[in-house]
This record gives structure tokens, C-alpha cells and sequence, in this order.
């Protein structure tokens, strides 16, 4: 693979690296990515993470301006989202720096957001006479709400790491030489709880955003029992009542 690194293991790691294009996604990557997260599937969790300065810049804007509206639609980035939504494990987002654009786009597609102090994030496309395509009006309007996701989107400027750690757009800022440290320290302490139970609750979480209220708690009771009743579920109820370490089967 080309555009991206790839380093397998119990926690996988997905490096974006075009360093001197600032991540920036064309669709080499968007392909690249995809085979990264199928070869990761075995994880237990996966870091994506940017290789140099930035997270990702965003869509290749000289790729994508020289693609017609008919290529754009039938061969976009699609492939990417449909993946990634499909992927059962956990994905931090590990920001490194500009996270812009299909970038911020890439991190709110992910379960967790990790920033290093230094990151700036945003929703520049306005400043190209365009507007988000994948997420960056949806997914963070529904994070931080109307009325900061109007200032981001329409003003296209980039904000700071903490700005967006106020406004719950990111888990938790750390300093910049911690970032890696932090985010594996975060997908290990996860890794070590029950593989099908975290599925089952990453899945409700996310419904959340899909769905009414109601639909939503439906889905979550669904999803509840069915950890009720499953091995793992029944191993660290007894493993709490005998007083020892659950023995996780998953
Ligand atoms: N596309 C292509 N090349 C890029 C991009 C990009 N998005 N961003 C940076 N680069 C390139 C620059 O052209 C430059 O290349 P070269 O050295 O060959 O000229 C190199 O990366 C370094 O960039 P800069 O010199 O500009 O670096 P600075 O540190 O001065 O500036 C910025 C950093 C402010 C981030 C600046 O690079 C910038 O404004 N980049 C564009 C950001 C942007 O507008 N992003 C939105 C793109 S549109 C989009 O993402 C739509 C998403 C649709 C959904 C699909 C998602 C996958």
C-alpha cells in the first residue's frame, strides 16, 4: 500500500502517509484504507493516525476538482464510509495535527477522537466555494450542536484542540509526544474487557445518532440481552460473584 502504513497486531494502527500532501485523501487512500481496515480485522482495536504534521488536510482537492459529478458519484469515497461502518472493533481517531475537512470527516467516522494539544480542526470547504460531503454538517451538528457547528462549517476556520474538547467534538487532548502512548493506552485498556460486549456496545452507541429515542433504547435493551445471555456476559457476572478476574472467551 502506498498511501497508507499499516502495522498489525491485538491493536492495529492505520499511519496516513502522504506527509508532504498533509495527509490530504485521494483515492488511492480511500482504497488503501479500505484493504487497511479488512487486513485489521482481527484487532481488537485500531488507531488511525496521520504520518508527519498532519492528521489529514481532507479530500485531495486537485484530485477532486479534476473528477467529474458522474466519477465523484459512482466512485467516491463511499467504499471508505460503507468499511468503516461495517467495522465491528473500536477506531480511535489519534489527531496529530490538521485534521480538515474529509479529515475531520475521517475522525468523526471513528468511536473515539484523541488530539494532541496541537491540532486544529475544521470544516474549511466553505473557503473552496463548497460544503462538506461526508459527515462534517451531519455528524457534527449532532456532536456539538447547531449553533457551533454553523460557525465551523460556514466560517471554515479551524479551531483548537481544547476549543473542540470543550464542545465534546474530542475524548480527551494530551500533549503532543503522549498522543501514541495515550490512544494505545486507551484501545489496550479496552482490549482487555470482553471482545463481544464491546461490539454490542459500540453498535448501540452508535445507534444513538441513527435513530429517535425511542428506536434507540429498543436497539440498546435488543443488545443488552443478548450480552445477558451470551458467554462472556455469563463469565464476568459469575467471575464478580466469585471474587476473581473474568476469563473472557472473546
Ligand atoms: N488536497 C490536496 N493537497 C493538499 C491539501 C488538500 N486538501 N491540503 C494540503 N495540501 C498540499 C498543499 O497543496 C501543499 O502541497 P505542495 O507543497 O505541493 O504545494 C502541501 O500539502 C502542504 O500544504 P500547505 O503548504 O498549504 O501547508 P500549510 O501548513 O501552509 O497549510 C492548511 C495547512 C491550512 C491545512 C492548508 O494546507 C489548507 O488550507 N489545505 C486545504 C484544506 C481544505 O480545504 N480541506 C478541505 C478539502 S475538501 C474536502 O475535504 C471535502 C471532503 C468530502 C468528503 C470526502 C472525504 C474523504
Amino acid at each position: 500500500m502506498n498511501t497508507v502504513i499499516v502495522e498489525k497486531g491485538e491493536i492495529g494502527v492505520i499511519k496516513l502517509n502522504r506527509p508532504d500532501k498533509l495527509n490530504a485523501i485521494n483515492m488511492e487512500m480511500v482504497y488503501d484504507m479500505v484493504n487497511a481496515f479488512n487486513e485489521l480485522k482481527a484487532s481488537k482495536a485500531v488507531i488511525i493516525t496521520g504520518n508527519g504534521k498532519a492528521f489529514s488536510a481532507g479530500a485531495d482537492v486537485k484530485e477532486m476538482m479534476e473528477m467529474s459529478i458522474e466519477q465523484v458519484t459512482r466512485e467516491g469515497h463511499m467504499p471508505l464510509w460503507d468499511t468503516m461502518r461495517g467495522f465491528r472493533k473500536p477506531i480511535i481517531a489519534a489527531l496529530n495535527g490538521v485534521t480538515a475537512g474529509g479529515g475531520l470527516e475521517l475522525a468523526m467516522a471513528c468511536d473515539m477522537i484523541i488530539a494532541a494539544e496541537s491540532a486544529r480542526l475544521g470544516q474549511p470547504e466553505i473557503n473552496l466555494g463548497i460544503i462538506p460531503g461526508a459527515g462534517g454538517t451531519q455528524r457534527l451538528t449532532r456532536t456539538v450542536g447547531k449553533y457551533r457547528s454553523m460557525e465551523i462549517v460556514l466560517t471554515g476556520k479551524l479551531i483548537t484542540a481544547w476549543e473542540a474538547y470543550r464542545m465534546g467534538l474530542v475524548t480527551k487532548v494530551v500533549p503532543d509526544e503522549a498522543l501514541m502512548q495515550e490512544s494505545m493506552r486507551l484501545a489496550r485498556e479496552i482490549s482487555q474487557r470482553s471482545g463481544f460486549a464491546v461490539e454490542m456496545g459500540k453498535e448501540a452507541v452508535n445507534k444513538a445518532l441513527d435513530t429517535l429515542l425511542q428506536q434507540g433504547l429498543d436497539f440498546e435493551r435488543r443488545n443488552f440481552y443478548v450480552t445477558l445471555l451470551s458467554e462472556d456476559g455469563k463469565e464476568g457476572m459469575r467471575a464478580f460473584i466469585e471474587k476473581r478476574k473474568p476469563n473472557w472467551k472473546t
